[in-house]
């Protein structure tokens, strides 16, 4: 496909097509294990992906065929977390879950080969997975000092149960796709050389639908789970909507206009 680049990056693509942005870990030598600067560059692309309009749907993969991502970077792992040219240790990939969750868009995690320890929660946090048949999926923090307890642990437990969950994490055990596939963990497993074209299938199936219908779903779907921070993204959403109502209008223009508003005039629905 005509993949178009939005910004040149040291670390990862950026790419744009048809009313998707492609955001792909480039670093397969390692299987596209992140660095600090890998998230940063991450960061700065979903940003780019919320406030770019043409962009309605998120594709995060990673390049070579052979990983969708090994998690953190074990070589430049300090004391304190991974650390870049600065010096200074972080786990930024929990910021980058975060900003996975609240856009308000769909995101899709295009999976082949290596999904493992702060790779494989990367996926988890995605709305939607699709699997290569070469995929494989696990956690590995407990067997190399990590461990990863937010929503590398409870989302993914609302996601495949408690008992399997804690098996995920307890044994470090590899899942193939079809596994992952059995246990919810993906929407679905295609050959390796369908897989961008089922992904980009799914991505315009979206695209062809109401976009603030998904942004209430998304925020709708994460409400429940994300607590105070969750209910706060749906109800800022119904604010949007509000503002865009006659109603809400009244109330500032009376404000502009130095008189008081006249809210007569709306319908108090049962
Ligand atoms: O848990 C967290 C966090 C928790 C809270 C907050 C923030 C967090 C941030 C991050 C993380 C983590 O990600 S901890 C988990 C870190 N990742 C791992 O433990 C996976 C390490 N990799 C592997 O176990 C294996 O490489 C593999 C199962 C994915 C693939 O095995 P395979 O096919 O035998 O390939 P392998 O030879 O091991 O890898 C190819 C090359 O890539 C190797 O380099 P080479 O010997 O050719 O020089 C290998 O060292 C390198 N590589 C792979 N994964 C990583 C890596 N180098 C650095 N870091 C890696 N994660």
């Amino acid at each position: 496909l005509p993949w178009e680049t939005i910004k040149e990056y040291k670390e990862i693509l950026f790419q744009y097509y048809e009313g998707i942005g492609k955001i792909s870990i480039n670093r397969p030598k390692v299987h596209n294990a992140f660095t600090p600067l890998t998230i940063k560059e991450m960061q700065e692309a979903m940003d780019h992906c919320r406030y770019d309009d043409r962009i309605g749907v998120v594709i995060i993969t990673g390049e070579g065929g052979q990983a969708f991502c090994s998690g953190g970077d074990q070589s430049v792992r300090g004391h304190g977390g991974y650390v870049g040219s600065d010096n200074v240790p972080r786990l930024n990939v929990l910021d980058l879950q975060k900003q996975i969750r609240s856009i308000p868009k769909p995101v899709i995690a295009m999976v082949a080969g290596w999904a493992i320890g702060g790779g494989h929660v990367l996926h988890v946090v995605c709305d939607l997975t699709i699997a290569a048949e070469n995929a494989r999926f696990g956690q590995t923090g407990p067997k190399v000092g990590s461990f990863d307890g937010g929503f590398g642990a409870s989302y993914l437990a609302r996601i495949v149960g408690q008992k399997k969950a804690r098996e995920i994490w307890f044994l470090c055990d590899q899942y193939n796709a079809q596994e992952a596939l059995d246990m919810g963990l993906v929407n679905k497993v295609v050959t390796l050389d369908k897989l961008e074209e089922t992904t980009v299938e799914w991505c315009r199936k979206i695209l062809e639908k109401s976009p603030i219908a998904l942004r209430m779903l998304k925020a709708s779907f994460n409400a429940e789970l994300d607590g105070q921070a969750g209910i706060q993204e749906l109800a800022g959403n119904a604010t949007l909507l509000y503002y865009l109502s006659d109603e809400a209008k009244e109330g500032k223009n009376a404000f502009m206009e130095k008189r008081k508003p006249d809210f007569s005039k709306f319908p108090k629905f049962p």
